[in-house]
């Protein structure tokens, strides 16, 4: 057996990791030279608070991103601020009975604080209400009009002549051209989830006091975006082909279908006034003053601290500085496409080198919505579950929507704290760090003889290093706090095979040795943690007596020598109890069923279908003979029915919330026999549908008839 002193080992295995060094690890910042990075991260509107899709789309990854850099000792700037112009902020001042002033005040100051409590390291969050941030916009904005890059244009638009406004899309409703539901806004029926222009609607209103509306002509400032597009195919589709496919793929729908001149002015009094003769009553158009919000609070901080940030034109017009912008789905047209053609047409600036947007995340199997109420608000979460931040920031990223929409639940957030912070982070690092205490009195023990399994677990975890710059150079961030918690998982399977409890009785030079080895990993914890769970890797660094990290160190056996006196061993995390889970759960339900009594009215019944078109539905009664949930799709409910043929009929119906399978089994049901078969991603059919009741509060029930007939009975 090798016996190494624990100096000779470290660079052993130093040079191991040299070694070994995975070449793509070799970033793209090393690559291309870049000097700094600039990242941003989407301005929210504040009309709310901010939510957990917002902390998982775009500030918990732009954060774990910024952390990493700063750890490398790189030199970055995180930019952040609220949105506080458009057509949104206006809409909740109008709700809560109360200036747009007071909503964009109150607002900011709620997401401000959210974010400064769950450890989002902005260097600034600013408002595109500021004094800076105008003058910034209204310069910009005019500099393109000097420049003539812009088309003016007039044209037809919704009037409330009453009011004398005109209205943005937003502020019209009517009804759907589609689905016909009412209630439709001027870009997007909310039911049926089709995106429409104000022209499109059925019966066009004032949304805020429905008034009927006239068109009436108005002169607007368009960017024409056509001129960009063979420049726009070419910086994206051939020079950003590493872009995330969900990015990529939208750029690339928006650049086939052909751009068209978009407006970047409206008729409202909400906003920053643009800046040329004749635009009384107009002001620049949100997304236009938005995007320009992150250089002006960049101007802002690095005026108001030069020494630390230096001038601001480094971070936005220095072709050495990387510009990343973090966002959800529904900004990439305005990320990938409008605001570096703005960039573009005004000359000065970089443009972004990536844009890691993710896709959405759903609370329980719903939208998240913040004009239903139906959310995890940061603010409340912190009052409900105070001191938790790690475990909501690890549950979200061990969640994140990277690839595909992701469903938050309030039973995986349980499991994944109880089977993995507390069961496998916590429970190791308490091991080690009690055992030192009992043992040792808190201090280092020295490293004896390696056994094989010493070794192979200390190679095991030098390695980790590449491993996770790897998943986070690639924004990969889920992937990358995996990486972290399989290390903890060696270290929990060392600690539980290795018996130290047990040893001590027969060999306790031996548990030296794996306490030295277990305290290594868990200084290596604290380090890899550090970007993902700042809170608790400080807590973590209080007890190890480990008051800098040094990311270099990461893959390090020896950052704790022997003979080192640590802190106080405290629980790293603590269980999720049942009770914490059902109050968030009955938080929710009572939300939904507040949602379903205020929209209780009967819903309009559908356009009138003639005699002949309604005969053409077969519908029948069927008897239940099984009825079982379906393995990884769990709102289905699979049928066998017996429809009067020998064969009988296999139906599948998304009822599975409503009811247990056995429930179900021996009634009678109606359904549709002549509905073209349906097949589902794993390839089950559906022969038909069964016809089922939605109840005011959203709940289903199935259809049944009176008394017992045949199975294959038409309804006539
Ligand atoms: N406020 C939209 C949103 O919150 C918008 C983002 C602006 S980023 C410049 O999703
Ligand atoms: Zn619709």
């Amino acid at each position: 057996m090798l016996t190494l002193h624990p100096n000779v080992q470290k660079l052993n295995i130093i040079n191991f990791r040299k070694n070994n060094r995975c070449e793509t690890s070799e970033n793209k910042m090393e690559q291309k030279n870049f000097k700094r990075t600039t990242v941003t991260s989407a301005l929210p509107y504040a009309n709310g608070p901010v939510h957990i899709g917002h902390l998982a789309g775009v500030y918990v990854p732009a954060d774990i991103y910024v952390r990493y850099l700063r750890l490398k000792g790189r030199d970055v700037l995180f930019v952040g601020g609220s949105d506080e112009h458009g057509v949104p902020v206006t809409i909740r001042a109008k709700k809560e009975g109360c200036t747009v002033q007071d909503v964009v005040d109150r607002y900011h100051g709620i997401i401000k604080k959210s974010f400064e409590d769950f450890g989002i390291s902005f260097d600034v969050y600013s408002r595109t209400t500021s004094d800076i941030h105008h003058k910034f916009a209204s310069d910009f904005f005019k500099k393109l009009y000097d420049d003539g890059k812009f088309i003016e244009q007039t044209s037809e638009q919704f009037y409330d002549e009453e009011t004398k406004q005109f209205l943005t899309d937003r502020n019209i409703k009517g009804e759907c051209p589609r689905c016909h539901a009412e209630g439709a806004y001027g870009d997007q029926c909310e039911k049926c989830g089709a995106t429409l222009s104000p022209d499109e609607l059925i019966n066009p209103v004032n949304a805020i006091n429905g008034n009927p509306l006239v068109k009436k002509a108005t002169k607007h400032w368009y960017l024409p975006l056509n001129d960009y597009q063979q420049w726009l195919e070419k910086w994206i589709l051939e020079d950003h082909t590493e872009w995330r496919s969900n990015v990529y793929g939208q750029c690339k729908s928006w650049l086939d279908s052909g751009l068209k001149p978009r407006a970047v002015t409206r008729d409202l009094d909400w906003g920053i006034p643009v800046p040329v003769e004749g635009a009384d009553g107009k002001v620049l158009y949100v997304w236009f003053d938005a995007p320009i919000g992150y250089i002006s609070n960049t101007k802002e901080i690095c005026d108001a601290n030069p020494e630390k940030y230096g001038n601001w034109e480094k971070w936005w017009k220095d072709e050495d500085t990387r510009l990343i912008h973090f966002i959800g789905k529904d900004n990439i047209v305005f990320h990938c496409i409008v605001f570096p053609a703005m960039l573009k047409a005004h000359g000065d600036y970089i443009l972004p080198d990536n844009v890691p947007s993710n896709e959405f995340l759903n609370l329980e199997g719903n939208k998240i919505s913040t004009s239903k109420n139906y959310a995890v608000w940061l603010n409340e979460y912190l009052e409900e579950l105070p001191n938790r931040q790690d475990e909501l920031r690890y549950v979200l990223t061990a969640n994140a929507p990277e690839t595909k929409d992701n469903d938050f639940t309030w039973a995986d957030f349980q499991a994944r704290c109880n089977n993995e912070l507390v069961a496998v982070y916590g429970n190791f690092v308490n091991r080690a760090l009690q055992l030192t205490q009992k043992y040792y009195d808190g201090i280092v023990p020295e490293c004896g003889e390696l056994t094989d399994t010493d070794k192979a677990t200390l190679e095991e975890f030098v390695s980790i290093k590449d491993k996770v710059e790897t998943l986070l150079e690639g924004f990969k961030f889920r992937e990358a706090q995996k990486e972290a918690m399989n290390l903890a998982r060696i270290g929990n399977k060392y600690i539980a095979d290795e018996e130290p409890w047990k040893v001590i009785k027969t060999d306790p030079e031996r548990v030296k040795t794996v306490i030295y080895i277990s305290l290594q990993l868990t200084a290596n914890l604290a380090i890899a943690f550090e970007p993902f769970l700042p809170f608790s890797s400080a807590k973590l660094r209080k007890m190890i007596n480990m008051p800098d990290v040094n990311w270099e160190d990461l893959g390090n056996t020896n950052i704790l020598p022997a003979g080192k006196q640590l802190g106080k061993p405290e629980l790293l995390f603590s269980k999720i109890e049942d009770d914490v889970i059902k109050f968030q759960m009955d938080k929710l339900e009572a939300t939904i069923k507040a949602n379903a009594e205020a929209n209780a009215e009967a819903k309009p019944v559908k356009e009138t279908v003639s005699f002949d078109d309604f005969t053409k539905l077969d519908i029948r009664v069927a008897t239940v003979l099984e009825c079982e949930r379906v393995p990884k799709m769990k709102k289905l409910l699979k049928f066998k029915l017996d429809d009067g043929t020998p064969k009988g009929r296999t139906i599948v119906s998304g009822i599975s919330q409503w009811y247990e399978p056995e429930q179900l089994v021996g009634k009678q049901v109606l359904f549709i026999a002549n509905l073209a078969p349906r097949e589902f991603k794993n390839g089950l059919v559906s022969e038909g549908m069964i016809l089922s009741a939605e109840n005011w509060d959203g709940s289903i029930a199935v259809t049944t008839v009176e008394k017992q007939v045949k199975g294959g009975s038409q309804v006539c």
